[in-house]
């Protein structure tokens, strides 16, 4: 698969502990540090980071994995030990900064889980628009028998997903959710064989990547923040986007297709 300049650049540019593809219009993003349970460290935030604020226009969509036998042991608990306030404030921000770049970022990211999904690493995951799991992931947030607390995020985005009842629970009792529960809970979209994530992903970043860009756009970076709006506020801000997207001429030819019928009909 021949990369563009700018793909290839940008895959250049990652740390050691991460390693991208790309195939098309989509890249595959894969968190590289297997020997430490892809623990996240300063290094790969920040590679997340500048990996989503680089990312190539012509790339419509990312698939983020992990290798060896888990997708993330959370953060790396070796960069905390002799932390002050203002520097454990500021690691704490920089997680969000990082992460907010993947949720409100140019493409859809498609995260594929599979054994350990903890601490930091669900709260990454949480930070993607699609998780499909393996039926080896499960879910944990270990913060409270480590003497810390969620950092990346997790306050705000996992009790959106769970509620805030089942995200209580898993910080007090250390509760930990398998697979099934994780998706019966609404932290997988997807719930897959093991070892069938990564295809499952690759195949739905492709369906993404076949939308109208500016309708994704609206769908990652506008849908979240229209149902945090009070209705009124909603209403209005989903008709501006809704006249926006409709206005493209991307989406004037797609309608003119379907009533060609050259368009894709909506079959099961
Ligand atoms: C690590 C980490 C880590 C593994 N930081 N080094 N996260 C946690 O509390 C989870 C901690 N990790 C584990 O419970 C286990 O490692 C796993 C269940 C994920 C995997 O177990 P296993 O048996 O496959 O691996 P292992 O032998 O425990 O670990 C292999 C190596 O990875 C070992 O290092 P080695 O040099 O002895 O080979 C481990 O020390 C290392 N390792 N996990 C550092 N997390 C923004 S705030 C977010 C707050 C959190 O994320 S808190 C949750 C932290």
């Amino acid at each position: 698969m021949p990369a563009t300049s700018a793909k290839s650049r940008l895959a250049q540019s990652l740390p050691s502990s991460l390693t991208a593809e790309f195939d098309g219009d989509i890249a595959i993003l894969k968190l590289a540090r297997p020997d430490k349970r892809n623990a996240l460290n300063n290094e790969i935030v920040r590679g997340l980071e500048n990996f989503f604020i680089d990312l190539p226009s012509d790339v419509k969509a990312v698939v983020l994995h992990g290798e060896g036998e888990h997708f993330s042991a959370g953060l790396d608990l070796s960069s905390l030990t002799e932390t002050d306030f203002t520097e454990g404030y500021h690691h704490s921000r920089g997680w969000h900064y990082a992460f907010e770049r993947i949720e409100f970022g140019r493409a859809p990211v498609v995260s594929v889980l599979h054994g350990a999904v903890v601490g930091g690493g669900l709260e990454l995951a949480c930070a993607t628009h699609i998780r499909v799991a393996e039926k080896s992931a499960y879910y944990a947030l270990p913060e409270g028998s480590r003497g810390i607390y969620v950092g990346g995020g997790g306050s705000v985005r996992i009790p959106r997903l769970i509620g805030t009842a089942k995200m209580m629970d898993m910080m007090l009792t250390g509760r930990i959710f398998g697979a099934d529960d994780g998706q019966q809970m609404g932290i997988s979209n997807y719930l897959v064989e093991n070892g069938e994530g990564l295809a499952k992903g690759i195949a739905l970043a492709k369906r993404i990547a076949e939308n109208a860009p500016l309708t994704n756009f609206a769908i990652t970076n506008v849908l979240p923040r229209i149902a945090e709006f009070d209705t009124a506020g909603g209403y209005v801000v989903e008709s501006i986007i809704s006249s926006v997207a409709s206005s493209d001429d991307e989406a004037k030819k797609r309608l003119r297709d379907f009533l060609e019928k050259r368009g894709p009909k909506v079959v099961r």
